[in-house]
């Protein structure tokens, strides 16, 4: 059974990969000649996901899965949560990541805590199916890691490493995308039947 990844995020793809592994699915990216996903209009992380696996579902004419995802820090009351991805000018991970350290420069290590969330949605023929996950910790004060994508460098888990110094095994074992998608995995059948 495929699902087509509604995703632009090669890291998200990769981790999405590793993860059906374990499953009886078949991930695939979308195709190149889709250049961009629409806006991400919507107000929570579920809108966001179902607006995506809509989009690319519609458009293929196959099931698709939508991930909405993002850092929500507590000493910014929640920032930047659904705008995580255009938190910075440029958009880009290493000027998000350095936003987000300029923005808690006054703020002491027991004052950092944060977490990752993630909702997906699988889409099909109007069926909708979702599920969330989390995955608690804290904003670093540096850079540390070369693996993973987005804020994985300035994230401290409960382990004291970063996600970043985590290969993707290891970061499946405990992030917010796997919980979410575990939880999927129990109603994604309905998607086909
Ligand atoms: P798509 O919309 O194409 O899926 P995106 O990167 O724009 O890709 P989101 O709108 O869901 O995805 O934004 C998620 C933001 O949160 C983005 O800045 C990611 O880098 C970050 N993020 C999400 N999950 C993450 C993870 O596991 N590790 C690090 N950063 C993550």
């Amino acid at each position: 059974m495929k699902l087509v990844v509604a995703t632009k995020n090669q890291g998200k793809l990769k981790e999405f990969k590793q993860l059906a592994e374990e499953s009886p699915y078949k991930f695939i990216p979308i195709p190149e000649y889709i250049e961009d996903l629409p806006p991400e209009t919507g107000n929570t992380f579920y809108d966001n996901a179902l607006i995506k696996a809509k989009f690319i579902s519609d458009s293929l004419g196959i099931p698709a899965i939508g991930d909405d995802s993002g850092l929500e820090v507590d000493a910014l009351n929640g920032d930047p949560g659904i705008f995580s991805a255009r938190y910075s000018e440029t958009g880009l991970d290493k000027d998000n990541c350095l936003k987000l350290l300029s923005n808690l420069k006054e703020i002491q290590a027991p004052l950092r805590s944060a977490r990752f969330k993630c909702c997906l949605v699988a889409y099909f023929e109007g069926k909708i199916i979702k599920s969330y996950g989390t995955l608690e910790g804290k904003i670093a004060e540096n850079f540390k890691g070369s693996n993973g994508f987005g804020y994985d460098p300035i994230f401290v888990t409960a382990s004291g490493l970063h996600l970043a110094e985590m290969d993707k095994k290891e970061k499946n074992k405990i992030s917010h995308r796997s919980e979410a998608f575990r939880l999927l995995l129990k109603d994604l059948p309905q998607l086909f039947i």
